[in-house]
């Protein structure tokens, strides 16, 4: 290969130094606003970042599987509960694959997916407010990753096991594994007007490892395809157990024939316990619920519902083109890409066409769905996504490149060095129906020197092309926070009108709010004490605090009156064993303090909020119990 994975960094041109010229097609004056948001994974951070294309501004950092002490998120009382699981409280996740709420088959905006893997859930985002608003777990799954994709309408949040494991859980011999572990993917309903989500069904499936998933979409809407590696159904995967079958399979899964068997009853009830956490905007509260069953289809009782698709060489990316009929697999250990046809997938099965069905699961011959294959593409291919003018992008994880292939033909078009280890790249609404092209965003695996060094730990990277052209061409890199799996963008004009500004007082509902700061109050009952507070421009209600003793639980509801844009108002506590908390206009916030020390100890807001700022402080007396 030309461009190998190991470029040195430095100043000459081999190191992707640019014309002078494409600093313009990123530059983004001062107070313009970016053509599209970039929603980019967070990996081992638990976290979604918000980033400005083409400028590759951060804009913010949306602590999701994670606890934030900007924000207070997971620390404050009202979003504790968001990180519950039957586990026990977990704040910290592995989240890899954001991806946007569809309405026919084109980003509508909405709400933003994202999957944490170690302890399996999926999180919901609201585009409105820029925060989690929903996480539900995953039963029966174990390292989450084949997830979060959603169908062409929302109508499901698509969630696969990497790890097989027993289902149901039990005590027994890991090298028991073949035909005892199984694999499952599972439904999550989405509501459409509330985005409410609920655990719809799961299917249970062969021991492999479920990969990475992409939906049906056009034609194949309905349908939903997983790439798996592992066929061999081996309990370690060192690698002469794991890679021994030259094919494994993409899953491909017919979901409106499972809604169909879930209707006749086909679905069997098991127990499971995973947890659902909502947060409510009104009440500025998250309640967490445990729920106990799961309904589970069986494919031995439920034939048509899955088939595999044989690919070579331990698929890991599996995307379906913008029309629905191609499925690409990236065999991570080749150098071509195949290309399976949804309709010659449709006529194998009407036609029979089987290689038997060793797993229970009909298995279609892999020439008879076969389209074409893309060869010598590169090394190591890991993730394609798409544009609007029928091409496709591949990136090549172990010869470090980007690659234009021609949807159709299959011919090769362009190729261009990352200058990393390439993972997945993002093009803008690349897997919808309507990509908007013009961008794609190319995420490191392994990280690079080619920034000023940070120590041992070199900061993550992206990189952005234009796309607009025949050839593609490097505009930027910018650093990521935490490990950028994935990334969903979308255009900035269908998100920004739904972005709230303030929440509104008269609609906040939380159980400790108060309108006013004539409702502020100070109530005892037993050593739990909760004071009613509010802070407005530059003063805390009350500010003076007497009465409170040693061995006391003191909850401050506090509840920011402004109705301003852009006025949040923090406070923070001495000793308190808490964050900070950063509280919006109209919003009402909860930390508890339990004071060790007698004496007179202050509080401050932190967010520099008026030209009075430094006089936003009170003091409370704790005296011995
Ligand atoms: S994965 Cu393929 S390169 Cu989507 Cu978790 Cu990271
Ligand atoms: Cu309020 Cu500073």
């Amino acid at each position: 290969m030309i461009f190998s994975g190991c470029n040195k960094t430095g100043r000459s041109s081999e190191n992707g130094a640019l014309a002078s010229n494409v600093a313009e097609k990123v530059y983004v004056a001062p107070g313009e606003h970016d053509e599209f948001y970039a929603f980019v994974s967070g990996g081992f951070s638990g976290q979604l970042s918000v980033y400005g294309l083409p400028s590759g501004r951060l804009f913010k950092i949306i602590p999701v599987f994670s606890q934030d002490a900007e924000k207070a998120w997971g620390y404050n009382e009202e979003t504790k509960p968001m990180l519950n699981t039957s586990h026990g409280f977990i704040p910290w996740d592995d989240s890899h694959h954001p991806d946007i709420s569809q309405t026919n088959g084109e980003l509508d905006g909405r709400w933003v997916f994202i999957n944490g893997n170690n302890t399996p859930r999926i999180a919901k985002i609201d585009l409105s407010t820029f925060e989690t608003t929903e996480i539900i777990e995953v039963p029966n799954s174990a390292g989450n990753h084949s997830s979060s994709f959603v169908t062409e309408n929302t109508e499901y949040v698509v969630a696969g096991t990497r790890f097989s494991v027993p289902i149901p859980q039990q005590d027994i011999s890991i090298k028991e594994y073949k035909g005892k572990f199984k694999g499952s993917v599972s439904f999550i309903s989405v509501d459409p007007e509330d985005g409410g989500m609920e655990m719809a069904f799961q299917i249970l499936l062969p021991g492999f490892d479920y990969d990475l998933a992409h939906p049906g979409r056009g034609a194949s809407h309905g349908w939903f395809f997983f790439s798996t590696y592992n066929s061999e159904e081996s309990h370690t995967l060192m690698e002469v157990n794991a890679s021994q079958n030259d094919k494994d399979f993409i899953a491909a899964i017919n979901w409106k024939k499972a809604e169909e068997y879930i209707k006749q009853g086909k679905f069997k009830t098991m127990p499971a316990n995973y947890a659902h956490n909502v947060y409510d905007e009104r009440t500025h509260t998250a309640t967490s619920t445990m729920k106990k069953e799961v309904r589970v289809l069986d494919p031995a009782d439920c034939p048509g519902l899955v088939y595999f698709l044989p690919t070579p060489k331990s698929p890991h990316g599996c995307d379906v083109d913008p029309t629905g009929e191609y499925i690409v697999g990236n065999g991570k250990l080749s150098a071509d890409l195949t290309v399976h046809s949804f309709t010659k997938m449709l006529d194998a099965i009407e036609n029979k066409k089987f290689d038997g069905d060793a797993y229970g699961i009909p298995i279609i011959k892999f020439e008879d769905a076969l389209a074409g294959v893309v060869s010598q593409a590169g090394l190591g291919p890991l993730h394609t996504e798409f544009d609007a003018k029928g091409n496709a992008y591949t990136t090549f994880f172990i010869s470090s490149e980007v690659v234009k292939w021609k949807v159709g033909t299959w011919e090769v078009i362009d190729r261009k060095p990352t200058y990393y280890s390439v993972g997945h790249l993002m093009i803008p609404g690349g897997n919808s129906r309507k990509p908007f092209g013009k961008y794609a965003l190319a995420m490191n695996k392994i990280t690079k020197d080619r920034y000023l060094p940070t120590g041992p730990e070199v900061t993550q990277s992206a990189q952005l092309y234009d796309i607009t052209g025949e050839k593609m061409e490097l505009l930027l890199d910018f650093p990521t926070v935490g490990e950028p799996h994935y990334a969903a963008g979308i255009a900035a004009d269908l998100v920004k009108p739904r972005s709230k500004k303030i929440f509104k007082l008269e609609e906040n509902q939380h159980k400790y709010g108060v309108k006013s700061s004539a409702e502020t109050r100070v109530e005892r009952n037993g050593n739990e004490v909760h004071v009613y507070m509010t802070m407005i421009r530059s003063h805390f209600t009350p500010d003076n605090i007497e009465g409170i003793k040693v061995g006391d639980k003191v909850y401050f509801h506090v509840t920011n009156l402004e109705q301003d844009y852009d006025v949040p108002h923090g406070i923070s506590m001495i000793g308190a064993n808490t964050s900070e908390l950063l509280i919006m206009p109209g919003q009402t916030e909860t930390f508890v303090w339990e004071p060790k020390q007698v004496g007179v100890w202050p509080f401050y807001c932190t967010d520099f909020c008026s030209a009075l700022h430094q006089e936003m402080q009170g003091y409370v007396r704790v005296s011995p119990a």
